[in-house]
């Protein structure tokens, strides 16, 4: 059983991972309509992850005996200001969501819910791999600049991207 401030805890995480869908999928939108094939398939993708993440919280709220609640969510920008704006959010957000996990495992800690400690390691994984991936494609697009031929590769090489193993997106 969790507790009440778990609850409340793994509740809110849900808002945020449900919001983070949202945003993925603006940009991803917003990515097609610019033509860029493979970046908007990287975001679909991460976005449908982004909802996964928010289903498998859902569910362990539910198993434990509270009450997973569906929130309300405002609505993510239309534009970008351009790739890189895109990707440097990216990232931001990441680095947000990360110190909201950690401060989870750190309640889990004080409330001595080891079990919902246990659950939370599967998702502190998960953050260490997307900012690293984040970093990565953030680095690759501050070496392109403004050569479009770079980013026509950045966009085809994402296109063709395989999940290496583990990896969140
Ligand atoms: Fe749910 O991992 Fe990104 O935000």
């Amino acid at each position: 059983m969790v507790s009440k401030k778990v609850e409340k805890a793994l509740n809110d995480q849900v808002a945020k991972e449900a919001m983070s869908s949202q945003t993925y999928l603006a940009m991803a939108s917003w990515a097609e309509v610019q033509g860029l094939e493979g970046v908007a398939a990287f975001l679909y993708k991460h976005s449908d992850e982004e909802r996964m993440h928010t289903l498998k919280l859902m569910r362990y709220i539910n198993e434990r005996g509270g009450h997973a609640e569906v929130p309300a969510l405002p609505k993510p920008p239309k534009e970008m200001k351009g790739i890189l704006d895109a990707f440097q959010n990216i990232l931001r957000q990441e680095i947000a969501v990360s110190a909201d996990i950690n401060a989870i495992v750190d309640l889990c800690l004080k409330e001595k819910d080891y079990t919902t400690h246990n659950f939370m390691q599967w998702y502190v994984a998960e953050q260490i791999e997307e900012e690293r991936l984040a970093r990565n494609l953030l680095d690759k697009l501050d070496l392109i600049g403004n050569d479009k031929a770079g980013l026509y590769l950045f966009d085809r090489d994402l296109l063709g991207r395989k999940e290496p193993q583990g990896a969140a997106f």
